[in-house]
């Protein structure tokens, strides 16, 4: 009723309805307006050019699923219209930049070129209602737009998705779902992983067994089974033919498809299929990911022959102007025993494995070259300091490499591991890595993008990688890592550092969560937040079209446990509350991970703080609300994310300024993702309802340091 009221006197006194258009990623200019146009089956496309023809029949292709209307294109209906018109050279639109008009009865697009429209087109998918994604007719749905002006542009040319079809094989149709999605938030690069140790998944003509052999895992297989393929044969690989449709679908969709052949390490694929590409020396290294024999000889010319013909293959087939070549992770040692590498490192007086790396990567870059492209790698390439200028750089290290690149002059992709490596967990005690940092959504919209000169000058752009080790169980796993977290990388691409995280957040719970729902998304669905105030439980930031199951007897909820109320007594729902547990269920389908209430926020400590300590002591403050609420004796303090550790030498706690607690280590007590946790046990009714609390951290090393935490207390206040 309330919720009525407020529409109501927003109606009447025409404030502004911004919180109710929920663009994702947001644009750069956008006005509401009063009134709404409606789209109905009378509603027509027109275009002010016969060149726009294909646009127009673009647009119907995207609105007919859902509304079942049939727009006719060109006969212009005067009271409903969607006008398409072309710029003129005078207006100056960017590339892919497009302005969008919607009136009562009109919409009115503008763009310069064909990418400026098929953005406009999201934009004006993202205005509807939410099942406009769906694949069936909705009937009896009212198709309104709120009266809005928008002019929209990239901040970034470079908006990239990477998938690893490698350790994982994904069959065509699911390329072709995942480019739908990233078309829906304006990513335009879809990076292909095509080879690494697990397989490799590219047809070659003139070396056939390589997806002969190398597609494939199993135990009768050369590749040996790896990460949940169980004992049966797994694997796959793409046709050329596959490919080159697969990027004409792409172009369609405003996406270039970016092809990279790993070499040279990550090659277990081609060793097992080609073993002549090894060195002949006993190689008995093992990667990073633990694979032996998977290094490319460097003084094999017959090597270079071959990788010839294969980079002449690819970029038959992929019109992007670049090659991604990887370069990363390579085991030198794999060199050291063998006479053809030796005899190279003499010929060429090279006396560190890395100069042997280096003329690989020149020899790679020629023939990259050769075929009219340019050359793409991993950051370790920049090691390499005789590049052609030309070449850029994707960055996945640290952020430090994206200074080093632009220093060097050279192009570069910003995505690095702690931010944007999708592959990354998104909350402790969830499945995914965590080698890099705990990547929760927030952590990565915080990302800064580099604004100085240089940078503007040489980066592209950014990209969120999804690594496929672990994605193999359940199927929607992919998913799962995928989303939200690639709205946000989509937002920090397309609109740079403009909105908050809370405001992004808000857009994402209103509205967008609903549009992954309608594309058949297997998003992961945000956990509750639920705190004990004055003993009930209170409920923050809740979702549209979602509930709060629980149970009272810490088994893990289904989206058949019982529904929590704001406000319920815990008394009356549960003997002991440690024994509640959450979670959130989205449409009464996708549940989030499961929650306890077992502990309450008090505090926290974020990078900032840490930065500019000017000291080795980090002071966090207390919320003294939460305080009031939570009379424990069990402090913890918990590593939330972050790429760095902290070593804490001591910790103090105090009230009102004076010191009520204090705890030493002899040894400092390490502080990361692998080690999240330090639980104090406090003296009885160490705290109390009054008063101010502050907790002082001494830490040891760098104050550098990026990380996030927080400051819990057990709930025993029943
Ligand atoms: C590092 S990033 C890799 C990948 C792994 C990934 C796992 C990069 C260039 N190499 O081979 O899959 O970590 O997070």
């Amino acid at each position: 009723m309330k919720f009525k009221i407020l529409c109501i006197l927003l109606v009447f006194t025409g404030i502004s309805y911004s919180s109710n258009i929920c663009l994702i990623p947001q644009p750069k200019e956008l006005k509401i307006l009063k009134g709404n146009f409606t789209l109905t089956n009378k509603t027509s496309i027109n275009i002010s050019t016969i060149s726009l023809t294909n646009e127009a029949k673009l647009l119907k292709k995207l609105l007919q699923p859902a509304t079942g209307f049939d727009f006719t294109v060109l006969k212009a209906n005067e009271s409903s219209k969607i006008y398409l018109k072309l710029a003129k050279p005078s207006e100056s639109f960017a590339h892919e930049a497009y302005k969008l008009d919607v009136r009562t009865k009109e919409i009115e697009i503008t763009a310069a070129d064909s990418s400026g429209f098929f953005n406009a087109f999201q934009t004006l998918l993202q205005l509807l209602p939410s099942e406009i994604y769906g694949n069936k007719v909705v009937k009896s749905k009212v198709w309104r737009i709120r009266n809005i002006q928008i002019e929209d542009k990239p901040t970034y040319s470079w908006r990239g998705a990477m998938l690893d079809v490698s350790r994982q094989f994904y069959d065509i149709n699911y390329l072709k779902k995942y480019i739908n999605w990233m078309a829906v938030h304006k990513l335009n690069v879809f990076h292909l992983h095509l080879t690494d140790d697990e397989g490799w998944r590219i047809e070659i003509k003139a070396y056939p067994k390589l997806t002969k052999v190398g597609a494939w895992r199993g135990p009768n297989e050369a590749l040996q089974p790896a990460h949940g393929s169980g004992n049966k044969r797994y694997g796959g690989f793409y046709t050329q033919s596959e490919l080159k449709e697969l990027v004409q679908y792409a172009a369609e969709r405003n996406i270039q498809i970016l092809p990279e052949i790993d070499v040279p390490g990550h090659s277990k694929s081609v060793a097992v299929s080609y073993p002549e590409i090894l060195c002949d020396g006993n190689d008995t290294t093992k990667s990073v990911q633990g694979v032996s024999n998977n290094v490319w000889c460097a003084g094999k010319d017959y090597n270079f022959e071959m990788l010839d013909t294969i980079i002449g293959e690819v970029a038959t087939i992929f019109p992007m102007k670049y090659i991604h070549i990887g370069g990363d992770e390579v085991n030198f040692k794999a060199w050291e025993h063998c006479s053809f590498c030796k005899k190279r490192m003499d010929e060429n007086h090279y006396t560190k494995p890395t100069e042997l790396q280096n003329y690989f990567i020149s020899k790679i870059e020629k023939i990259v070259e050769k075929h009219g492209k340019l050359m793409m790698g991993w950051n370790e390439i920049l090691e390499n300091s005789t590049l052609d200028k030309k070449t850029a750089v994707m960055v996945w290290t640290s952020s430090d490499e994206v200074e080093a690149s632009v220093q060097k002059h050279h192009p570069v992709i910003i995505s690095p591991a702690s931010y944007f490596y999708l592959d990354m967990t998104q909350g402790i005690g969830e499945r995914g890595h965590n080698w890099a940092s705990i990547i929760p959504l927030e952590r990565l919209y915080s990302f800064k993008l580099p604004t100085d000169s240089l940078a503007n000058r040489f980066v592209l752009g950014i990209q969120g990688n999804l690594w496929s080790e672990y994605l193999d169980k359940p199927a929607y796993q992919t998913e799962y890592q995928l989303y939200p977290r690639l709205c946000a990388l989509s937002e920090l691409a397309w609109s740079g550092n403009k909105s908050t995280f809370s405001d992004f957040e808000e857009r994402l719970n209103k509205s967008h969560y609903d549009r992954l729902f309608s594309m058949g998304i297997h998003f992961r669905v945000p956990p509750p937040e639920v705190k004990i105030v004055s003993g009930k439980m209170q409920y923050f930031k809740t979702l549209t079209n979602s509930k709060i199951v629980f149970t009272n007897d810490s088994t893990i909820p289904t989206k058949n446990s019982s529904i929590l109320l704001n406000d319920e007594n815990v008394k009356s729902i549960a003997s002991n509350p440690n024994n509640i547990l959450l979670r959130t269920c989205f449409k009464d389908s996708l549940l989030s991970p499961t929650v306890s209430i077992v502990n309450d926020t008090v505090g926290f400590w974020d990078p900032e703080l840490l930065r500019k300590s000017p000291t080795k002591i980090i002071s966090l403050a207390i919320h003294p609300e939460m305080i009031s609420d939570s009379l424990s004796n069990l402090l913890i303090i918990k590593y939330m994310y972050g790429s760095a550790e902290i070593s804490i030498k001591k910790i103090d706690i105090f009230r009102d300024d004076s010191l009520i607690y204090e705890k030493g280590y002899d040894k400092p007590f390490l502080l990361f993702s692998h080690q999240p946790q330090i639980e104090l046990s406090l003296p009885e009714k160490c705290f109390s309802k009054t008063g101010n609390y502050r907790i002082d951290v001494e830490s040891i090393g760098k104050n550098e340091v990026d990380s996030y935490g927080v400051i819990l207390v057990k709930n025993s206040n029943f």
